[in-house]
């Protein structure tokens, strides 16, 4: 069983490679970014209130989303027991603190954190082009920069959280898609024994 975190700025690439990582070890995907685009466009009441967070490229409450996670991890217990993969959680220390709470209750932990690393303006240009392609509300560029500052103030302590727990896989997340997951996949074969 493999929990892993895939950890980055907006636009590093979590959703991409998250699918890779899905495929090559059959993890369970928790991305709480599509669980609330989900809500968003069913019009759920959590979807009004996550909306008027995401579009000025704020972070929802971390109470709310840790009520999500609990409830997703909840509803696919089975499945979550084969290992799951975590994108776009945590994004707060409490958030991080809630997973350990969590995963602990539930007699699993974190096995490791892949921090996909890359320079700021490679992650303006990427989601910008995102924009243009998907329309996703949240992909201009004012709120693209809120978004990465929201990253740095609160996001990016993680790195360092992590690290003092031995589990941060630090990923140059800059050149093609295949040998960034190839760098992943290294960097995870020592815990996959
Ligand atoms: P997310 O959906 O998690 O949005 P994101 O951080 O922009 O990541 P995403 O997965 O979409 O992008 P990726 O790095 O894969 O969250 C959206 C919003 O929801 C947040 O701003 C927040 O408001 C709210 N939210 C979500 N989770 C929350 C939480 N835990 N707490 C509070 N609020 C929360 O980047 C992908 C882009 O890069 C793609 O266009 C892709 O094609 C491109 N790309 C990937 N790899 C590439 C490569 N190697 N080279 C070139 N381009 C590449």
């Amino acid at each position: 069983m493999l929990n892993l975190v895939i950890f980055g700025a907006p636009g590093s690439g979590k959703g991409t490679q998250s699918e890779r990582l899905i495929s090559e070890y059959g993890l369970l995907h928790i991305s709480t970014g599509d669980v609330l685009r989900d809500h968003i466009k069913r019009g759920t009441e959590l979807g009004v209130t996550a909306r008027q967070y995401i579009d000025k490229g704020q972070l929802v409450p971390d109470g709310l989303i840790i009520d999500i996670l609990a409830q997703v991890l909840d509803d696919n217990k089975e499945r979550a027991c084969e290992g799951v993969i975590f994108d776009g959680f945590p994004r707060t220390i409490p958030q991080a603190q809630a997973l350990e709470r969590l995963l602990g209750e539930r007699g699993t932990k974190v096995h490791a954190v892949v921090g996909l690393e890359v320079d700021e303006q490679e992650l303006i240009d990427r989601l910008v082009k995102r924009g243009k392609e998907s329309g996703r509300s949240d992909d201009n560029e004012a709120t693209i920069r809120k978004r990465l500052e929201v990253y740095h103030n609160q996001t990016s302590p993680l790195r360092e959280f992590y690290q003092e727990r031995g589990l941060y896989k630090a990923i140059h997340g800059v050149g093609t898609i295949d040998d960034i997951f190839a760098d992943i996949k290294r960097a995870l074969a020592a815990i996959e024994a």
